[in-house]
Order: structure tokens, then C-alpha cells, then sequence
């Protein structure tokens, strides 16, 4: 008799017809085998799937050159499919399941021909976690299969857990033939289904991430009185050794790796890593906000990536304690078989190809790297791990950051006045666009908890349940908001960031703690010049005050933005985030 999985498995194969199916077991061994398989048989195009970089430079490290329509999340292509269009808000596209089913059938039947359909069992989540939820995805290609294992807990132990029940979140992934026009990521969240296809990318292929930890996930705890959040997870140890643990939303490519793997610039000041891209956090018997987080590995940005500005990452990149590494779509040096990107340390090598395997030509004027580079690799090869990384229970959150990148306006750190005015904060954050996600216009976008793409439910009900988990907790973290990216007059980012982000962090560590005293301005709770620690940092005085100053002439533009953003949402807003967008509008304008 075969299992409700077996069945399923059988039923998805009957349709996409592969040669083989593969029940990957998670162990190295596996994937090195998978790896193989990548180098040898599998291809995009002429080009294998994976090949090997430098070994003693790069330990287990491989290079993955993407499909060069396939580089970066398609929102456009991104749908949740309610029952009905309201329950999944203007801030989704929608479709009604039986049509997505039936356009996904179609585009599915036989996508599987001559190739092998890896079956993926894996946990979000420590299995000891009352928290943690256990998964399958079907996938057609080795690279996916061997992301997910660095990303997610995999394992054949979580086919015996699932046993013969139906109570596992399913997800079947083809890349098809890669075509733009063929390709949709679709999601069922009654059904804690997620169907894609035509892409290989991150966000769009690796199920367990934005599409069942933020889109379902979201939708699961909006019923079940939880938090699954666009969020990094840190510790931040001070000199006398208590760790105060932070959350924080910065919307995709907006520093949350970089913020969760922090160098601290102050003396004795240490960061400890739990996640850098997804919190999921629930209410402890304590009345504090508890969180964990659901991956195991880090899909991270190349571009920018150094010693200078993230060293951690570095050291992580090249850590060889979890088998293997990847890099996908960075510039590789022809002469060391390196990989490289925008941003990197050392000069720029003298022989490359480009991402898309060209050869680069340093006067183009050309990225030899693609923007939305990445590299993939386990949290277990990070040294700065957060020893509660594997503690089922998560850890207690004392401050919730929100930010986004902002080059005018926005200060550098502005704390909310209570819960209901922090979730207003984080309701009306916008962002500059970035390379992340592809087609969207350049310029700020609203981005409420840097959630915009990944909220699987109505927005604005999303804003209620927040205002609801709020009255829930008896300790509720401090909310905040932190702007890392304003520029001066010639375009350069004003604070210097990375690092020195601690001196914002111990601001924020020290306001929860009642230590300072913070200014009170309409738009919420700044700190006085004094107590931001500007020790050992060549930023003078006046330029801080420019992070710091709130001239209310120049928001009127900014919360009639918000307005209008918040009125799409129509009766689904509560009526606590338009009054205190109201209260402000009056504020500014008396
Ligand atoms: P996703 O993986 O897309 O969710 O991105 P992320 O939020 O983890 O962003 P990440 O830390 O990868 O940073 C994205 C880009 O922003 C990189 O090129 C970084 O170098 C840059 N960046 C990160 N932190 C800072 C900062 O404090 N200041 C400045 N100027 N740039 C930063
Ligand atoms: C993001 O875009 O926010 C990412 C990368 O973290 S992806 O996995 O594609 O979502
Ligand atoms: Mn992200």
C-alpha cells in the first residue's frame, strides 16, 4: 500500500512524465553525486549546469550560469490563488485555482521528458520545533536539488515523519523549456501547494523559501496567530556579555545579510547570526515574541560582497565544513578559475567572462557580474552562528527594525511610539527598487514590512493581524526604523554603513534597555546627537545631524504617498494605521 506522499509523487509524474524518479536521501554523499550529474549530463543550453571553481582558493565551491532570461524573481509571473481576488489583495496577482490549475496542467504535461524528477523531502525548521513544518518539492534539475539541500533541512528522516499523512507542504517545480511567456509561480494556500515552472531562480525554484515561508507561511499564521516575516534574526552581544536578540525587515537586496553578519565596529560589541532572510515568530508563554528561523543556508547577494564590508561572508564562502558552495550568474577570472563580482577585493582581474560566459571587456562599460549575483551556502559554515540557531524554541525578540533604501528623508534610525505606531511605520515603508526582482520600475516603492512581494493574503488584513499579535503580547518588542542609504549632493551614501551599523544597533539596545533618553518629533522618537557612539569614525557632527534632522516641509509629498497606497487596501485597512497616517498629516501641516 503506498503512502499519501507515494501517491501524490505518482500522480505528479503521471503528468510531467519523467525518464526517472530520484528520492534524494540529503547526504553529501548524495550531492556530490548530484554535483556530477550537473557537470556531466545535465545542461542549459550547451552550458552544464555546474562547473567546479578553484578548489584550494574556493573549497567545494561551483559555478552555476543561469538561463540569461532567468536571473532574478518575477513578480509579474507570481500569483496566490484564492478562492476569491479579495482574500488575495491588490498586493497580489490572482488567479482562481481551477484556472491555474488547468493553464499549469497544460504547461506541465510532459515538461519532465528525458529528464530525472528528484524528489526533495526537507523541514523548515529544526525537526524538534513545535514550529517547524515538513515539506516535499519535485524538482527537474540537479542545481535545484542541491540548493535545497544547503537552504533547507534535508533529509530522508522527514518521509518517515510525514508517514501516510497528508500534512506536508508540497511543491512541484519544472524549469520547462525556460520560456519567459511559459513560466509561472503559483501558489494554493488552502492547499499548502506551490506549483512553478519555467524557472530555475532562486525565489522562484527553491519552494521552501519566499513561496511556501513567506507567501503560505503568511497565510497559515494569519490563521494560526503567528508571524512569518521578510526578517534577519541576530543576537548582539554587548562588552559585558548579555545578547539582546533583534529581528528586522529591509526589503530584497537592502542589507539583511549584511546586517545579520555584521563586523561590529564598536570594541566589544559581537554579532551573533541566526538568519538573514526569513523570521518566522510566534507568541511564547512568556508574552514575548518568539522567533526562528526556517532555513538553513544563505542565498546572498555576490555584488558588494568584500572583507571591507562583510568579511563574515567571506570567511563563510570559503568554509568547507558543509559540502558544497555556489555562485550563480558572478563573472568568472579565466586565469585562476575564480569566481568574481562588482565590489570584490584585490584589482580587477585582467581576463574574465562575463555572466554570461562572453568575454568581458573592462571599457564596455559593462557588469562583468550579473547585479543579482548570488552565492549559496549553509548557515552551518558560518563561524559567527548564534549557538540558539538549532534551539527548537527560537529566541526571545526584544526589537524589531524595519528599513528600506531611501537616499532622501527617511533618518538614519527613528524609534515608533508604541506597537500600533510601529506597525504604521512599517506600513508606510517604501524602498528604492533594486536588481532582485526583475521589471520593476526604477524608483521607491511602498514595501510595508518588506513584505510587498511575499504577503500571501490581503495587505491590509495582513496590517490587522499585526495590530492583533500586538494586543497578544504582554512584552512586545520595541519597533523601529533605520535608513542606511542616504546620499549627499555628488550621490554617495552618507553613513557608512555595514559595520558601523552597530552604533545604530546599540542606540536601539540601549533605548529598549532605558539607558537614553531619545527627541520626540511627530514623526516618532529620535536619538539625541550624543548618544549615537560616533567613536573612532570619521563622520563629523553636522553630517550626523543631516541623518538625524526631520523637516517636516519636506513630508507632506511622503504621507500623501502613503495615503494613497494605504486607500487600494479600501475596508481591509484598519482604521488604526489611516488615523495615525491622519494624525501625522495634521501634525505636518499645523
Ligand atoms: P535579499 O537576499 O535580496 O533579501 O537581500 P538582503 O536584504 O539580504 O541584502 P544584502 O545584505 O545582500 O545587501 C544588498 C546590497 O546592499 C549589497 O550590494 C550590499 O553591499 C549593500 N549593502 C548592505 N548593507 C549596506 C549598508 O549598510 N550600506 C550600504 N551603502 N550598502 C549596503
Ligand atoms: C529576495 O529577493 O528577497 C531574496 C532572494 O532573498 S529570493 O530567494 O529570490 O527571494
Ligand atoms: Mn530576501
Amino acid at each position: 500500500m503506498s503512502t499519501a506522499l507515494e501517491k501524490w509523487v505518482e500522480e505528479q509524474a503521471k503528468l510531467t512524465e519523467p525518464d526517472k524518479i530520484y528520492w534524494c536521501d540529503g547526504s553529501e554523499e548524495e550531492a556530490r553525486g548530484l554535483i556530477e550529474i550537473g557537470m556531466k549530463e545535465e545542461k542549459i543550453g550547451d552550458t552544464p549546469i555546474f562547473t567546479q571553481l578553484n578548489q584550494k582558493n574556493w573549497p567545494n565551491a561551483y559555478f552555476h550560469r543561469s538561463h540569461p532570461t532567468d536571473v532574478a524573481r518575477t513578480e509579474h509571473l507570481t500569483f496566490v490563488c484564492h478562492p476569491d481576488k479579495e482574500t488575495a489583495g491588490p498586493n497580489n496577482n490572482w488567479m482562481h485555482p481551477d484556472e491555474a490549475k488547468a493553464k499549469m496542467t497544460k504547461l506541465s504535461d510532459g515538461c519532465m521528458h528525458g529528464k530525472t524528477m528528484y524528489v526533495l523531502p526537507y523541514m523548515m525548521g529544526h525537526p524538534n520545533s513545535p514550529y517547524a513544518k515538513a515539506c516535499v518539492q519535485l524538482t527537474d534539475v540537479s542545481y535545484v536539488a542541491v540548493s535545497m539541500r544547503i537552504m533547507t533541512r534535508m533529509s530522508k528522516t522527514v518521509i518517515e515523519k510525514i508517514g501516510n499523512s497528508e500534512n506536508f507542504v508540497k511543491g512541484l517545480h519544472s524549469v520547462g523549456d525556460f520560456d519567459p511567456d511559459k513560466r509561472f509561480i503559483m501558489h494554493f494556500p488552502d492547499e499548502n501547494f506551490v506549483w512553478s515552472i519555467g524557472s530555475g531562480y532562486g525565489g522562484n525554484a527553491l519552494l521552501g523559501k519566499k513561496c511556501f515561508s513567506l507567501r503560505i507561511a503568511s497565510w497559515q499564521g494569519l490563521k494560526e496567530d503567528w508571524l512569518a516575516e521578510h526578517m534577519v534574526i541576530m543576537g548582539i552581544e554587548d562588552p559585558k556579555g548579555n545578547i539582546t536578540y533583534i529581528a528586522a525587515a529591509l526589503p530584497s537586496a537592502c542589507g539583511k545579510t549584511n546586517l545579520a553578519m555584521m563586523q561590529a565596529a564598536l570594541p566589544g560589541y559581537k554579532i551573533w547570526t541566526i538568519g538573514d532572510d526569513i523570521a518566522w515568530m510566534n507568541i511564547g508563554p512568556d508574552g514575548r515574541l518568539w522567533a526562528i528561523n526556517p532555513e538553513q543556508g544563505f542565498f546572498g547577494v555576490a555584488s558588494g560582497t568584500s572583507l571591507k564590508t562583510n568579511p563574515n561572508m567571506i570567511r563563510t564562502l570559503k568554509n568547507n565544513r558543509f559540502y558544497p558552495t555556489l555562485f550563480t550568474n558572478t563573472a568568472i577570472n579565466t586565469d585562476t578559475n575564480e569566481p568574481w563580482w562588482e565590489g570584490l577585493d584585490g584589482e580587477v582581474p585582467k581576463n574574465m567572462i562575463d555572466w554570461q560566459g562572453k568575454k568581458w571587456d573592462s571599457s564596455s562599460g559593462n557588469k562583468a557580474a550579473h547585479p543579482n549575483a548570488r552565492f549559496t551556502a549553509s548557515i552551518y559554515n558560518c563561524d559567527m552562528l548564534s549557538k540558539e540557531y538549532d534551539n527548537p524554541k527560537g529566541v526571545p525578540i526584544s526589537a524589531i527594525i524595519v528599513g528600506g533604501r531611501r537616499n532622501q528623508l527617511i533618518p538614519l534610525v527613528v524609534e515608533s511610539f508604541d506597537w500600533q505606531h510601529g506597525v504604521y511605520l512599517a506600513a508606510s515603508m517604501g524602498s528604492e527598487t533594486t536588481a532582485a526582482a526583475t521589471g520593476l520600475k526604477a524608483g521607491v516603492r511602498r514595501d510595508p514590512m518588506a513584505m510587498l512581494p511575499f504577503c500571501g493574503y490581503n495587505m491590509g488584513k495582513y496590517f490587522q493581524h499585526w495590530l492583533n499579535i500586538g494586543k497578544k503580547l504582554s512584552n512586545p518588542p520595541k519597533i523601529f526604523s533605520v535608513n542606511w542609504f542616504r546620499t549627499d549632493e555628488e550621490g554617495k551614501f552618507i553613513w557608512p554603513g555595514f559595520g558601523d551599523n552597530i552604533r545604530v544597533l546599540k542606540w536601539i539596545i540601549d533605548r529598549v534597555n532605558n539607558k537614553v533618553q531619545a527627541k520626540e518629533t511627530p514623526i516618532g522618537l529620535i536619538p539625541y546627537l550624543g548618544d549615537i557612539c560616533l567613536e573612532g569614525l570619521d563622520v563629523p557632527k553636522e553630517r550626523l545631524q543631516k541623518l538625524l534632522e526631520v523637516k517636516l516641509d519636506d513630508w507632506s509629498e511622503e504621507i500623501s504617498g502613503v495615503e494613497k497606497f494605504l486607500s487600494q487596501f479600501g475596508r481591509y485597512i484598519p482604521n488604526e494605521i489611516i488615523d495615525e497616517n491622519k494624525k501625522l498629516a495634521k501634525e505636518i501641516n499645523e
